[in-house]
């Protein structure tokens, strides 16, 4: 059986990254597309050099041509601009949704079939955006987040508790903001709730809130240590997590950014929710029971990302 082909439009922080882990896990021949010349170009030669270091066979293929990426098999976006301190992810709307208009006329025109997962922000917003321009079918185009959003989640948790970040679950839901939605009674260490924690006196209620609350800016803290950019490793890794799903079929449940038509009393949005991801793309989306207090949270963050696919619409009247 041939190799499967994984194309990453954008070859900066989050493009090298992905491309080294597409390596590192053997899924797959990587094609690096972006505009900057001799970036992915580079990054593709020198990534091909370790692969004697690090025994694995992918080929590389850095490129500005969108041809190259036809009949890819799983589509990784993270073209655009990333935020720099003092900036939200909202700031970068205008220009990231014209990316994304090219970017989806260079998947519509050659790779109608892939998997596609968007990263660029602000996300929920640039998913829509991105499947408005490449006509994707809704199961085929999801937004990676919710598992980022999440790992940090976990992250936090397990050094609280001092275990290990295997043994802790956390569940994250709504748009990739700061009003983003970790919901602690869904969130376990080994399937005891976080609730039943504070109960049990691991932690208390005012450390789990300011893990809450550390989760919720998490993306923010980075932006500040690196003055130069945002976070790339574990948004790589995280976006890695679904294409594997996708590419064998593991169907695992994960928080993304996806279509809803009805579902959670959301319609024509891309928001954070669980979703099953196997060969069938989007297979399901799992609907889970909120407290009122926990739907006003979703609510409010399903307005934030309302009010930027309004925005997008505003900019580009195509898309309404
Ligand atoms: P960066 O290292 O700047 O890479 C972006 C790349 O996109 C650069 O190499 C650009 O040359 C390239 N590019 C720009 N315009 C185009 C275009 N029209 N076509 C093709 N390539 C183009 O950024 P990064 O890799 O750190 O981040 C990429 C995106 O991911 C940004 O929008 C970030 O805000 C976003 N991001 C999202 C998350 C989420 O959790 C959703 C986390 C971290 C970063």
């Amino acid at each position: 059986m041939a190799r499967k082909k994984i194309a990453l439009i954008g070859a900066g922080q989050i493009g090298g990254t992905l491309a080294h882990l597409v390596g590192l896990k053997e899924l797959g021949d990587v094609v690096l597309f972006d505009i900057a010349e001799g970036i992915p170009q580079g990054k593709g030669l020198d990534l091909a050099e370790s692969s004697p270091v690090d025994g694995f066979d992918a080929a590389y293929k850095g490129t500005q041509s969108y041809a190259d990426i036809e009949g890819a098999d799983v589509i990784i976006v993270t073209a655009g601009v990333p935020r720099k301190p003092g900036m939200s992810r909202d700031d970068l709307l205008g220009i990231n949704l014209k990316v994304m208009e090219s970017v989806g006329q260079g998947i519509k025109q050659y790779a109608p079939d892939a998997f596609v997962i968007c990263i660029t922000n602000p996300l929920d917003a640039m998913v829509w955006a991105l499947q408005k321009a490449s006509g994707l079918p809704k199961n085929k185009i999801v937004g990676m987040a919710g598992v980022l959003d999440s790992a940090r989640f976990r992250y936090f948790l397990a050094e609280e508790f001092k275990v290990s970040v295997e043994d802790v679950t956390a569940f994250v839901l709504g748009g990739h903001g700061d009003d983003m939605v970790p919901l602690v009674r869904y969130s376990t260490v080994a399937g005891i709730p976080l609730p039943d924690l504070v109960k049990m006196g691991w932690t208390s209620q005012d450390k789990l809130d300011a893990i809450v609350e550390r989760t919720r800016k998490g993306g923010g803290e980075i932006v500040n240590l690196l003055k130069t950019g945002s976070a790339f490793y574990a948004p790589a890794a995280s976006a890695i997590a679904m294409a594997e799903s996708y590419l064998k079929d593991k169907k695992r449940v994960l928080p993304c950014a996806a279509h809803l038509d009805g579902e959670y009393g959301v319609k024509d949005m891309f928001v954070g929710v669980p979703i099953v991801i196997g060969a069938g793309g989007v297979e399901r989306v799992v609907e889970i029971a909120m407290n009122d207090a926990e739907k006003a949270m979703f609510e409010k963050s399903v307005a934030s990302v309302q009010g930027l696919v309004e925005a997008c619409k505003g900019i580009n009247p195509a898309f309404a």
